[in-house]
């Protein structure tokens, strides 16, 4: 008799669940406030992240484009986020060296957040590097950020703010170490690299 009693209100906490389950609708404008990093939610970060392989977490560089033998994907704790991240060597001078890749589908008129984690190793023998991120052909012209970097062993970000003129373009980032020896090249760590809609983190 129990037994047959108990069943029914098993039965009915299922259907009583159902129905807060139909009834239940996510508060978007919620998950937005919550969620400001979009690798936080993987879903807004395949729809709001313009860049390919932002985080290097397939293990390989493309599609970033590099100079031969400057860009090696690493494995390692010392990653910002996932297993990966790019050790970009810089070029003798005190010049820079650059990763870049063609972004699709941008919506013009359209706010958009870049930002990229950026690391100088330790030991460095550099006094100092500095990242500095553009879209298109020129330099100048199409500047989103840049920064220098001072502090070994710490994730700096580094980040600014686009309004892309065309659907389609090249977003550029460039690594460059300043050493009283010029003939000495430098390293500077970088990993998930964003550029979305502002709309995307929640902050319109
Ligand atoms: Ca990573």
């Amino acid at each position: 008799m129990r037994r047959l009693s108990a069943i029914p209100a098993k039965l009915s906490q299922r259907q009583a669940f159902r129905t807060m389950s139909q009834e239940y609708k996510p508060d978007h404008s919620l998950l937005r406030t919550q969620h400001s990093n979009p690798f936080i939610n993987p879903t807004m970060s395949l729809s709001c992240n313009a860049v390919s392989n932002p985080s290097f977490e397939t293990g390989t560089l493309s599609p970033w484009h590099a100079p031969i033998n400057v860009a090696t994907i690493t494995n390692g704790s010392t990653s910002y986020s996932g297993n990966y991240y790019l050790n970009l060597q810089t070029a003798v001078g005190n010049r820079g060296n650059t990763i870049s890749q063609g972004l699709r589908h941008l919506k013009r008129h359209t706010q958009y957040k870049f930002s990229v984690q950026a690391q100088l190793p330790s030991p460095s023998g550099s006094e100092y590097c500095s990242v500095y991120v553009y879209i298109g052909r020129n330099a100048t012209v199409g500047k989103i950020a840049s920064a220098q970097l001072f502090h070994p062993g710490e994730w700096m970000e580094v980040a600014g703010n686009w309004v892309p003129r065309r659907e389609q373009d090249v977003l550029s980032v460039v690594a460059a170490c300043d050493s009283e020896d010029s003939s000495v090249t430098g390293n500077v760590l970088l990993d998930e690299i964003v550029f979305a809609p502002v709309d995307c983190y929640g902050l319109e």
